[in-house]
């Protein structure tokens, strides 16, 4: 009797879970998919993951981190400079290795996609080589929609072997990770 009720709870709190498919207390900012294990969301629905619908991305596996969650993640603080750049940039946030290990995931490579489409790909080997922060502030200020928030993905020059002089790569505005 005692577990046909936790099997009714367990299903009930599915389903509401399945309904928006997002079930993170704060929203998420930023998610994970592809190759991952650890998975706390439903796979990609048209309806609630409109985003990814108008980009034509679908996933079955899925971490979904809120700010609070990244927050929760070991801080990192990168300044970087690059010659398009007016001055010098600190930013804070977790590293993306960490992100990436928090959700499980495991590849070759690493897709960082931007709300609008742009993706740049890194090696796996490349990302947990070197210092590849997703800011979640610069400058002190929480990074915002509109400005190269919700996150920033923020590595010094020299990070990888080919990589642009100037800031290529380093996608503002990102609300997804591709793992391959
Ligand atoms: N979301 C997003 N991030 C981006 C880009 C972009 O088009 N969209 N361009 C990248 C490139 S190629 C460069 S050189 C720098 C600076 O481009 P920007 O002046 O368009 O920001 O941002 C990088 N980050
Ligand atoms: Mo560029």
């Amino acid at each position: 009797m005692n577990r046909l009720i936790l099997a009714l709870v367990a299903a009930m709190s599915l389903a509401s879970y399945g309904l928006s498919g997002q079930a993170r207390a704060e929203g998420a900012v930023v998610t994970v998919t592809g190759n991952v294990v650890e998975t706390n969301r439903s796979a990609f629905d048209p309806f609630a993951d409109a985003l990814f619908n108008a980009l034509q991305i679908k996933f079955d596996k899925a971490h979904a981190f809120s700010r609070e969650d990244l927050r929760k993640l070991p801080q990192q603080s990168l300044r970087a400079k690059y010659p398009n750049w007016p001055a010098e940039v600190e930013v804070k946030g977790p590293s993306l290795k960490d992100v990436l290990a928090a959700a499980g995931a495991d590849g070759d490579r690493v897709i960082v996609r931007a709300v609008d489409g742009y993706a740049p790909e890194f090696k796996m080997a490349d990302v947990r080589a070197g210092a590849f922060v997703l800011a979640l502030e610069a400058g002190g200020m929480p990074l915002s929609i509109g400005g190269r928030g919700p996150l920033w993905l923020v590595f010094p020059p020299k990070s990888y072997l080919d990589q642009p002089d100037d800031d290529g790569g380093l996608a503002w505005a990102v609300f997804h990770i591709e793992v391959r």
